[in-house]
Protein backbone atom coordinates (compact mmCIF):
# COMPACT_ATOMS: atom_id res chain seq x y z
CA UNK A 1 0.00 0.00 0.00
CA UNK A 2 1.65 3.32 -1.04
CA UNK A 3 1.43 5.81 1.23
CA UNK A 4 1.45 10.01 0.88
CA UNK A 5 4.76 11.27 1.41
CA UNK A 6 3.36 14.97 2.32
CA UNK A 7 1.85 15.06 5.83
CA UNK A 8 -1.23 16.82 4.45
CA UNK A 9 -3.77 13.91 2.92
CA UNK A 10 -5.55 14.78 -0.53
CA UNK A 11 -9.26 15.69 0.15
CA UNK A 12 -11.65 14.10 -2.44
CA UNK A 13 -15.85 14.63 -1.60
CA UNK A 14 -17.39 11.49 -3.76
CA UNK A 15 -21.10 11.21 -4.92
CA UNK A 16 -23.90 9.87 -6.48
CA UNK A 17 -26.54 12.31 -8.42
CA UNK A 18 -29.78 12.79 -7.72
CA UNK A 19 -32.28 10.30 -8.46
CA UNK A 20 -29.42 7.45 -8.75
CA UNK A 21 -29.03 4.88 -6.16
CA UNK A 22 -25.96 3.22 -7.68
CA UNK A 23 -23.57 3.04 -5.02
CA UNK A 24 -21.64 0.22 -5.15
CA UNK A 25 -19.07 1.54 -7.91
CA UNK A 26 -18.41 4.65 -5.58
CA UNK A 27 -18.11 2.38 -2.56
CA UNK A 28 -15.48 -0.01 -3.78
CA UNK A 29 -14.06 3.18 -5.14
CA UNK A 30 -13.85 5.29 -1.66
CA UNK A 31 -12.19 2.20 -0.05
CA UNK A 32 -9.39 1.83 -2.27
CA UNK A 33 -8.71 5.60 -2.21
CA UNK A 34 -8.34 5.33 1.55
CA UNK A 35 -6.25 2.62 1.58
CA UNK A 36 -3.94 4.82 -0.87
CA UNK A 37 -3.92 7.85 2.10
CA UNK A 38 -6.86 10.05 0.98
CA UNK A 39 -9.51 11.63 2.92
CA UNK A 40 -12.88 10.77 1.28
CA UNK A 41 -15.98 12.91 2.32
CA UNK A 42 -18.80 10.38 1.46
CA UNK A 43 -22.03 12.47 0.37
CA UNK A 44 -23.79 9.33 -0.17
CA UNK A 45 -26.51 8.98 -3.29
CA UNK A 46 -29.58 10.52 -4.64
CA UNK A 47 -27.78 13.80 -3.85
CA UNK A 48 -28.33 17.07 -5.79
CA UNK A 49 -25.81 19.48 -7.79
CA UNK A 50 -26.30 22.00 -5.25
CA UNK A 51 -25.94 19.64 -1.70
CA UNK A 52 -22.50 18.54 -4.12
CA UNK A 53 -21.44 21.68 -4.70
CA UNK A 54 -22.05 23.21 -1.42
CA UNK A 55 -19.89 19.88 0.51
CA UNK A 56 -17.24 20.27 -1.67
CA UNK A 57 -16.39 24.15 -0.84
CA UNK A 58 -17.40 23.39 2.96
CA UNK A 59 -15.27 20.86 3.02
CA UNK A 60 -12.83 22.32 0.98
CA UNK A 61 -11.93 19.34 -0.88
CA UNK A 62 -9.71 19.24 -3.97
CA UNK A 63 -11.64 17.33 -6.31
CA UNK A 64 -15.56 16.30 -6.28
CA UNK A 65 -15.81 12.04 -8.06
CA UNK A 66 -19.49 11.64 -9.09
CA UNK A 67 -20.56 8.39 -9.91
CA UNK A 68 -23.71 8.83 -12.55
CA UNK A 69 -25.91 5.81 -13.56
CA UNK A 70 -29.10 7.76 -14.02
CA UNK A 71 -28.41 9.00 -17.87
CA UNK A 72 -28.40 12.48 -17.23
CA UNK A 73 -24.47 12.87 -16.83
CA UNK A 74 -23.98 15.51 -18.93
CA UNK A 75 -26.38 18.34 -17.59
CA UNK A 76 -25.71 17.09 -14.11
CA UNK A 77 -21.72 17.60 -14.38
CA UNK A 78 -22.31 20.91 -15.59
CA UNK A 79 -24.48 22.34 -13.32
CA UNK A 80 -21.83 21.31 -10.69
CA UNK A 81 -19.64 23.17 -12.60
CA UNK A 82 -21.69 26.14 -12.88
CA UNK A 83 -22.43 25.69 -8.82
CA UNK A 84 -18.35 25.77 -8.02
CA UNK A 85 -18.41 28.79 -10.61
CA UNK A 86 -20.75 30.16 -8.56
CA UNK A 87 -18.93 29.75 -5.18
CA UNK A 88 -15.75 31.27 -6.89
CA UNK A 89 -14.54 28.08 -6.62
CA UNK A 90 -13.45 26.65 -9.79
CA UNK A 91 -10.37 25.72 -8.32
CA UNK A 92 -11.87 22.27 -7.06
CA UNK A 93 -11.52 19.35 -9.72
CA UNK A 94 -14.28 16.99 -11.38
CA UNK A 95 -14.04 13.98 -12.36
CA UNK A 96 -16.27 10.53 -12.39
CA UNK A 97 -17.63 7.49 -13.92
CA UNK A 98 -20.68 5.45 -14.53
CA UNK A 99 -19.85 2.61 -16.70
CA UNK A 100 -21.15 1.93 -19.86
CA UNK A 101 -23.56 4.71 -19.35
CA UNK A 102 -21.22 7.25 -19.93
CA UNK A 103 -19.97 7.21 -23.73
CA UNK A 104 -16.96 8.06 -25.32
CA UNK A 105 -18.58 11.17 -27.13
CA UNK A 106 -20.34 12.20 -23.67
CA UNK A 107 -16.90 12.39 -22.12
CA UNK A 108 -15.37 14.58 -24.67
CA UNK A 109 -18.80 16.64 -23.83
CA UNK A 110 -18.22 16.53 -20.30
CA UNK A 111 -14.28 16.85 -20.66
CA UNK A 112 -14.67 20.56 -22.75
CA UNK A 113 -17.53 22.00 -20.36
CA UNK A 114 -14.56 21.27 -17.48
CA UNK A 115 -15.01 17.87 -16.54
CA UNK A 116 -10.82 16.66 -15.51
CA UNK A 117 -11.71 12.85 -16.46
CA UNK A 118 -14.32 10.20 -16.90
CA UNK A 119 -13.00 6.64 -16.43
CA UNK A 120 -15.07 3.97 -18.08
CA UNK A 121 -15.78 0.67 -17.68
CA UNK A 122 -12.95 -1.95 -16.85
CA UNK A 123 -10.70 0.64 -15.82
CA UNK A 124 -8.29 -0.57 -13.06
CA UNK A 125 -9.04 0.72 -9.95
CA UNK A 126 -5.31 1.61 -9.52
CA UNK A 127 -5.65 3.68 -12.82
CA UNK A 128 -8.03 5.83 -10.75
CA UNK A 129 -5.46 6.47 -7.71
CA UNK A 130 -2.30 7.25 -10.17
CA UNK A 131 -4.85 9.81 -11.73
CA UNK A 132 -5.66 11.50 -8.40
CA UNK A 133 -2.12 11.56 -6.76
CA UNK A 134 -0.72 12.91 -10.05
CA UNK A 135 -3.49 15.60 -10.26
CA UNK A 136 -4.14 16.68 -6.97
CA UNK A 137 -1.02 15.33 -4.44
CA UNK A 138 0.96 18.64 -3.35
CA UNK A 139 -0.19 21.81 -0.89
CA UNK A 140 -3.63 22.28 -0.90
CA UNK A 141 -4.60 25.92 -1.46
CA UNK A 142 -5.28 28.20 1.90
CA UNK A 143 -6.48 31.41 0.45
CA UNK A 144 -9.72 31.80 -1.47
CA UNK A 145 -10.34 34.60 -3.92
CA UNK A 146 -11.73 38.07 -1.80
CA UNK A 147 -15.16 38.17 -3.53
CA UNK A 148 -15.75 34.10 -3.33
CA UNK A 149 -18.51 32.77 -1.53
CA UNK A 150 -18.35 33.34 2.37
CA UNK A 151 -18.26 30.11 2.58
CA UNK A 152 -15.05 29.05 0.43
CA UNK A 153 -13.37 31.63 2.10
CA UNK A 154 -14.45 30.23 5.75
CA UNK A 155 -13.58 26.34 4.29
CA UNK A 156 -9.95 28.10 3.42
CA UNK A 157 -9.64 29.56 6.77
CA UNK A 158 -10.56 26.14 8.36
CA UNK A 159 -8.45 24.26 5.84
CA UNK A 160 -5.62 26.41 7.06
CA UNK A 161 -6.06 25.59 10.86
CA UNK A 162 -6.01 21.78 10.34
CA UNK A 163 -2.32 22.29 9.34
CA UNK A 164 -1.70 24.18 12.24
CA UNK A 165 -1.13 27.85 10.49
CA UNK A 166 -0.49 30.42 12.70
CA UNK A 167 -2.79 32.68 10.46
CA UNK A 168 -5.59 30.64 12.05
CA UNK A 169 -3.74 29.63 15.65
CA UNK A 170 -3.85 32.80 17.16
CA UNK A 171 -4.93 36.18 16.83
CA UNK A 172 -8.02 36.24 13.73
CA UNK A 173 -8.18 39.34 11.63
CA UNK A 174 -10.59 42.22 12.05
CA UNK A 175 -13.41 40.50 9.98
CA UNK A 176 -15.50 42.10 6.65
CA UNK A 177 -18.68 40.43 7.72
CA UNK A 178 -21.45 39.91 5.46
CA UNK A 179 -23.92 40.82 8.61
CA UNK A 180 -22.60 43.88 10.04
CA UNK A 181 -19.01 45.32 11.32
CA UNK A 182 -18.86 42.94 14.91
CA UNK A 183 -18.76 39.47 14.72
CA UNK A 184 -21.43 37.92 17.46
CA UNK A 185 -20.32 34.71 19.40
CA UNK A 186 -22.82 31.79 19.14
CA UNK A 187 -25.63 31.92 21.59
CA UNK A 188 -24.82 28.05 21.94
CA UNK A 189 -22.51 25.32 21.37
CA UNK A 190 -22.97 21.69 21.84
CA UNK A 191 -20.86 18.94 22.05
CA UNK A 192 -22.56 15.40 21.01
CA UNK A 193 -20.48 12.14 21.76
CA UNK A 194 -21.30 8.69 22.63
CA UNK A 195 -20.64 4.91 21.73
CA UNK A 196 -20.60 4.28 17.56
CA UNK A 197 -24.10 3.44 16.44
CA UNK A 198 -25.67 5.42 19.04
CA UNK A 199 -27.21 7.31 16.19
CA UNK A 200 -25.55 11.19 17.27
CA UNK A 201 -24.98 12.31 13.49
CA UNK A 202 -28.71 11.70 12.86
CA UNK A 203 -29.67 12.87 16.24
CA UNK A 204 -27.37 16.42 15.14
CA UNK A 205 -29.77 16.60 11.85
CA UNK A 206 -32.94 16.12 13.39
CA UNK A 207 -31.31 19.25 15.71
CA UNK A 208 -30.16 21.16 12.71
CA UNK A 209 -33.92 20.92 11.52
CA UNK A 210 -35.28 22.17 14.24
CA UNK A 211 -32.68 25.25 15.24
CA UNK A 212 -33.34 25.89 11.55
CA UNK A 213 -37.34 26.23 11.99
CA UNK A 214 -37.19 27.89 15.21
CA UNK A 215 -35.38 30.77 13.79
CA UNK A 216 -35.48 31.41 10.01
CA UNK A 217 -32.26 33.65 10.07
CA UNK A 218 -30.26 31.25 11.69
CA UNK A 219 -27.04 30.02 10.85
CA UNK A 220 -25.86 26.77 12.18
CA UNK A 221 -22.01 24.95 12.08
CA UNK A 222 -21.64 21.71 12.31
CA UNK A 223 -18.07 20.24 13.49
CA UNK A 224 -17.96 16.08 12.82
CA UNK A 225 -15.54 13.94 13.50
CA UNK A 226 -14.69 10.02 12.04
CA UNK A 227 -11.48 8.10 13.12
CA UNK A 228 -8.43 7.92 10.80
CA UNK A 229 -5.12 6.91 11.92
CA UNK A 230 -1.38 9.09 11.49
CA UNK A 231 -0.86 9.28 7.83
CA UNK A 232 -3.66 7.32 6.61
CA UNK A 233 -6.74 8.25 4.37
CA UNK A 234 -10.48 8.26 5.68
CA UNK A 235 -13.83 7.84 5.38
CA UNK A 236 -15.39 11.21 6.85
CA UNK A 237 -19.16 9.88 6.10
CA UNK A 238 -21.81 12.19 8.25
CA UNK A 239 -22.59 13.87 5.74
CA UNK A 240 -24.36 10.96 4.32
CA UNK A 241 -26.37 10.35 6.76
CA UNK A 242 -27.72 13.99 6.80
CA UNK A 243 -30.53 15.84 4.60
CA UNK A 244 -31.67 19.13 6.94
CA UNK A 245 -28.11 19.72 7.58
CA UNK A 246 -27.20 20.25 3.44
CA UNK A 247 -28.86 23.72 3.42
CA UNK A 248 -27.17 27.02 2.61
CA UNK A 249 -27.80 27.99 6.07
CA UNK A 250 -25.76 25.40 7.34
CA UNK A 251 -22.09 25.06 7.17
CA UNK A 252 -20.85 21.41 7.59
CA UNK A 253 -16.50 20.38 8.84
CA UNK A 254 -15.70 16.87 8.37
CA UNK A 255 -12.40 16.11 9.92
CA UNK A 256 -10.60 13.02 10.59
CA UNK A 257 -8.96 12.18 14.10
CA UNK A 258 -5.66 11.46 12.78
CA UNK A 259 -4.34 9.25 15.16
CA UNK A 260 -5.49 11.14 18.30
CA UNK A 261 -7.47 9.11 20.78
CA UNK A 262 -10.67 10.11 22.88
CA UNK A 263 -12.93 11.57 20.16
CA UNK A 264 -11.58 14.66 18.72
CA UNK A 265 -9.20 15.40 15.95
CA UNK A 266 -5.35 17.68 16.82
CA UNK A 267 -7.03 20.24 15.09
CA UNK A 268 -10.83 20.18 17.05
CA UNK A 269 -9.48 23.64 18.92
CA UNK A 270 -7.94 25.39 16.17
CA UNK A 271 -11.27 25.06 13.84
CA UNK A 272 -13.91 25.49 16.63
CA UNK A 273 -12.03 29.05 17.67
CA UNK A 274 -12.68 29.60 13.78
CA UNK A 275 -16.27 28.46 13.92
CA UNK A 276 -16.99 30.38 16.73
CA UNK A 277 -15.76 33.39 15.76
CA UNK A 278 -16.45 33.16 12.25
CA UNK A 279 -13.97 35.70 10.55
CA UNK A 280 -15.69 35.95 7.39
CA UNK A 281 -19.40 35.07 8.27
CA UNK A 282 -20.42 37.56 11.16
CA UNK A 283 -21.05 34.56 13.32
CA UNK A 284 -22.94 31.15 13.25
CA UNK A 285 -26.09 31.29 16.18
CA UNK A 286 -25.38 27.80 17.17
CA UNK A 287 -22.20 25.49 16.65
CA UNK A 288 -22.59 21.76 17.64
CA UNK A 289 -19.61 19.44 17.65
CA UNK A 290 -20.14 16.08 17.01
CA UNK A 291 -17.22 13.12 18.26
CA UNK A 292 -15.98 10.36 17.09
CA UNK A 293 -17.74 7.14 18.20
CA UNK A 294 -16.35 7.26 21.57
CA UNK A 295 -15.23 4.66 24.32
CA UNK A 296 -15.95 4.05 28.27
CA UNK A 297 -12.90 6.15 29.24
CA UNK A 298 -13.39 9.30 26.97
CA UNK A 299 -14.55 12.82 28.09
CA UNK A 300 -14.00 14.87 24.95
CA UNK A 301 -14.76 18.28 25.59
CA UNK A 302 -12.73 20.07 27.41
CA UNK A 303 -13.50 22.70 30.19
CA UNK A 304 -15.02 26.32 27.98
CA UNK A 305 -15.14 24.19 24.77
CA UNK A 306 -18.78 23.93 24.49
CA UNK A 307 -21.60 25.65 26.37
CA UNK A 308 -23.46 21.96 26.84
CA UNK A 309 -22.36 17.98 26.42
CA UNK A 310 -24.63 15.48 25.33
CA UNK A 311 -24.03 11.90 25.79
CA UNK A 312 -25.65 9.89 23.67
CA UNK A 313 -26.08 6.25 24.04
CA UNK A 314 -27.87 2.70 22.57
CA UNK A 315 -30.45 1.27 25.32
CA UNK A 316 -28.04 -2.04 24.37
CA UNK A 317 -25.24 -1.33 26.49
CA UNK A 318 -25.24 -4.60 28.33
CA UNK A 319 -25.73 -5.04 31.96
CA UNK A 320 -26.22 -1.97 34.41
CA UNK A 321 -22.67 -2.48 35.71
CA UNK A 322 -21.47 -1.36 32.05
CA UNK A 323 -23.26 1.66 33.43
CA UNK A 324 -20.48 2.56 36.37
CA UNK A 325 -17.91 2.33 34.04
CA UNK A 326 -19.06 5.36 31.72
CA UNK A 327 -17.14 8.35 32.22
CA UNK A 328 -19.25 10.74 29.89
CA UNK A 329 -22.03 9.92 32.60
CA UNK A 330 -20.51 11.56 35.00
CA UNK A 331 -20.10 14.92 32.93
CA UNK A 332 -22.46 14.91 30.28
CA UNK A 333 -25.03 17.86 31.14
CA UNK A 334 -28.02 15.98 28.87
CA UNK A 335 -27.77 12.19 28.76
CA UNK A 336 -29.95 10.85 25.86
CA UNK A 337 -30.97 7.16 25.17
CA UNK A 338 -31.69 7.40 21.71
CA UNK A 339 -33.49 4.12 19.81
CA UNK A 340 -36.09 3.92 22.48
CA UNK A 341 -38.24 2.01 20.52
CA UNK A 342 -35.97 -0.49 21.00
CA UNK A 343 -37.60 -3.65 23.39
CA UNK A 344 -34.26 -2.96 25.77
CA UNK A 345 -35.14 0.61 25.95
CA UNK A 346 -37.84 0.84 29.04
CA UNK A 347 -35.37 -0.85 31.55
CA UNK A 348 -32.21 1.28 30.14
CA UNK A 349 -34.16 4.77 30.77
CA UNK A 350 -34.82 3.62 34.19
CA UNK A 351 -31.24 2.32 35.01
CA UNK A 352 -29.70 5.37 33.13
CA UNK A 353 -32.31 7.65 35.19
CA UNK A 354 -30.95 6.38 38.50
CA UNK A 355 -27.19 6.56 37.50
CA UNK A 356 -27.45 10.00 37.05
CA UNK A 357 -29.85 10.70 40.00
CA UNK A 358 -26.52 9.02 41.72
CA UNK A 359 -24.75 11.80 40.60
CA UNK A 360 -26.71 14.63 42.03
CA UNK A 361 -25.46 17.20 39.32
CA UNK A 362 -28.57 18.46 37.87
CA UNK A 363 -28.21 16.15 34.33
CA UNK A 364 -30.72 16.11 32.68
CA UNK A 365 -32.15 12.69 30.87
CA UNK A 366 -34.10 11.99 27.45
CA UNK A 367 -35.56 9.26 25.54
CA UNK A 368 -35.46 9.62 21.95
CA UNK A 369 -36.05 8.15 18.77
CA UNK A 370 -34.07 10.73 16.24
CA UNK A 371 -34.75 8.10 12.96
CA UNK A 372 -38.30 9.28 13.78
CA UNK A 373 -39.64 12.30 11.99
CA UNK A 374 -40.79 14.57 14.54
CA UNK A 375 -39.77 12.96 17.62
CA UNK A 376 -41.44 14.14 20.92
CA UNK A 377 -38.14 13.32 22.54
CA UNK A 378 -35.86 14.82 20.56
CA UNK A 379 -38.09 17.79 20.08
CA UNK A 380 -37.85 18.06 24.96
CA UNK A 381 -34.07 17.41 23.76
CA UNK A 382 -34.13 20.79 21.65
CA UNK A 383 -35.97 22.27 24.35
CA UNK A 384 -33.01 21.54 26.78
CA UNK A 385 -30.62 22.68 24.78
CA UNK A 386 -32.48 25.79 24.48
CA UNK A 387 -32.79 26.19 28.26
CA UNK A 388 -31.02 28.86 30.40
CA UNK A 389 -29.65 26.18 33.04
CA UNK A 390 -29.34 22.87 33.89
CA UNK A 391 -31.43 22.73 36.86
CA UNK A 392 -32.57 19.64 39.12
CA UNK A 393 -32.86 16.07 37.42
CA UNK A 394 -35.11 16.62 34.88
CA UNK A 395 -36.15 13.68 32.99
CA UNK A 396 -38.01 12.88 29.72
CA UNK A 397 -39.31 9.60 28.57
CA UNK A 398 -41.01 8.67 25.77
CA UNK A 399 -42.48 5.33 24.71
CA UNK A 400 -46.26 6.08 24.18
CA UNK A 401 -46.97 8.29 26.71
CA UNK A 402 -44.52 11.70 27.42
CA UNK A 403 -43.63 12.35 30.70
CA UNK A 404 -41.89 15.56 31.09
CA UNK A 405 -41.12 16.29 34.77
C1 LIG B 1 -25.41 -3.20 -10.11
C2 LIG B 1 -26.52 -2.53 -10.86
C3 LIG B 1 -27.70 -2.25 -10.16
C4 LIG B 1 -27.87 -2.54 -8.68
C5 LIG B 1 -27.29 -1.35 -7.91
C6 LIG B 1 -26.67 -1.74 -6.60
C7 LIG B 1 -26.00 -0.58 -5.97
N1 LIG B 1 -26.32 -0.32 -4.71
O1 LIG B 1 -25.19 0.13 -6.59
C8 LIG B 1 -29.43 -2.62 -8.59
C9 LIG B 1 -29.86 -4.03 -8.89
C10 LIG B 1 -30.02 -2.20 -7.25
C11 LIG B 1 -29.82 -1.72 -9.76
C12 LIG B 1 -31.02 -1.08 -9.83
C13 LIG B 1 -31.40 -0.31 -10.91
N2 LIG B 1 -30.75 -0.19 -12.08
CO1 LIG B 1 -28.96 -0.82 -12.35
N3 LIG B 1 -27.33 -1.60 -12.89
C14 LIG B 1 -26.39 -2.21 -12.22
C15 LIG B 1 -25.28 -2.68 -13.20
C16 LIG B 1 -25.52 -4.16 -13.49
C17 LIG B 1 -23.83 -2.50 -12.74
C18 LIG B 1 -23.43 -1.11 -12.24
C19 LIG B 1 -22.18 -1.23 -11.38
O2 LIG B 1 -22.23 -1.05 -10.16
N4 LIG B 1 -21.01 -1.59 -11.99
C20 LIG B 1 -19.78 -1.86 -11.26
C21 LIG B 1 -18.75 -0.75 -11.46
C22 LIG B 1 -17.59 -0.92 -10.47
O3 LIG B 1 -18.22 -0.87 -12.77
P1 LIG B 1 -18.60 0.12 -13.96
O4 LIG B 1 -20.02 0.50 -13.85
O5 LIG B 1 -18.13 -0.48 -15.22
O6 LIG B 1 -17.72 1.46 -13.63
C23 LIG B 1 -16.34 1.56 -13.97
C24 LIG B 1 -15.94 2.99 -14.20
O7 LIG B 1 -16.95 3.74 -14.83
C25 LIG B 1 -15.59 3.48 -12.83
N5 LIG B 1 -16.46 4.37 -12.10
C26 LIG B 1 -17.76 4.29 -11.87
N6 LIG B 1 -18.15 5.31 -11.09
C27 LIG B 1 -17.06 6.04 -10.80
C28 LIG B 1 -16.87 7.17 -10.01
C29 LIG B 1 -15.60 7.70 -9.85
C30 LIG B 1 -15.40 8.89 -8.97
C31 LIG B 1 -14.50 7.09 -10.51
C32 LIG B 1 -13.14 7.65 -10.35
C33 LIG B 1 -14.68 5.97 -11.31
C34 LIG B 1 -15.96 5.47 -11.43
O8 LIG B 1 -15.46 2.32 -11.98
C35 LIG B 1 -15.55 1.15 -12.77
C36 LIG B 1 -14.13 0.74 -13.00
O9 LIG B 1 -13.95 -0.25 -13.92
C37 LIG B 1 -25.57 -1.78 -14.45
C38 LIG B 1 -25.28 -2.44 -15.79
C39 LIG B 1 -23.85 -2.50 -16.13
N7 LIG B 1 -23.39 -3.64 -16.52
O10 LIG B 1 -23.14 -1.49 -16.00
C40 LIG B 1 -27.07 -1.49 -14.30
C41 LIG B 1 -27.66 -0.18 -14.81
C42 LIG B 1 -26.73 0.96 -14.40
N8 LIG B 1 -28.92 -0.08 -14.08
C43 LIG B 1 -29.87 0.42 -14.79
C44 LIG B 1 -31.19 0.62 -14.34
C45 LIG B 1 -32.19 1.12 -15.38
C46 LIG B 1 -31.56 0.36 -13.02
C47 LIG B 1 -32.96 0.54 -12.41
C48 LIG B 1 -33.67 1.83 -12.80
C49 LIG B 1 -33.77 -0.71 -12.78
C50 LIG B 1 -35.24 -0.63 -12.35
N9 LIG B 1 -36.10 -0.41 -13.33
O11 LIG B 1 -35.51 -0.78 -11.19
C51 LIG B 1 -32.67 0.47 -10.90
C52 LIG B 1 -32.43 1.87 -10.30
C53 LIG B 1 -31.94 1.79 -8.88
C54 LIG B 1 -31.72 3.15 -8.29
N10 LIG B 1 -32.25 3.37 -7.09
O12 LIG B 1 -31.09 4.00 -8.86
C55 LIG B 1 -29.41 0.79 -16.20
C56 LIG B 1 -29.20 2.28 -16.40
C57 LIG B 1 -29.68 2.67 -17.79
C58 LIG B 1 -29.45 4.10 -18.14
N11 LIG B 1 -28.96 4.99 -17.33
O13 LIG B 1 -29.73 4.43 -19.26
C59 LIG B 1 -28.12 -0.09 -16.33
C60 LIG B 1 -27.04 0.48 -17.25
C61 LIG B 1 -28.60 -1.50 -16.82
C62 LIG B 1 -29.11 -1.46 -18.24
N12 LIG B 1 -28.29 -1.80 -19.21
O14 LIG B 1 -30.23 -1.14 -18.47
N13 LIG B 1 -28.84 -1.67 -10.66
Amino acid sequence: MSKRATSTPIRLLTAVPICDGHDSAISTINLEFIRHGIEVVYLGYHRSARDIARAAVQEDVRAIGISSYNGGHVEFFEQVIDLLQEYGANDIGLFGGGGGTITHDDARLMQKKGVSRIFFAGTALAEMIEFVKEKWDGPAPITAPARSHVDHRLARWLTSATQGNAKSNGKLPVAKTSRGSSIRPPRLVVGVCGPGGAGKTTLIDELVLRFLKSDPQSRIAVLSHDPSIVGNGALLGDRAAMFYSQNDRVFMRSLASNGRAGGLSPATERCLKLLKNDPVGGGFDVVLVETVGIGQEAVPFAAGMVDKSVFVMSPEYGSRLQLQKIAMLDTADVVVVNKSDLAAAKTASSEVEQRLAMNRRGQQFVATVAKRHRDAGVDALFAMLNGSAVGEVQSCRVGGSVTCI
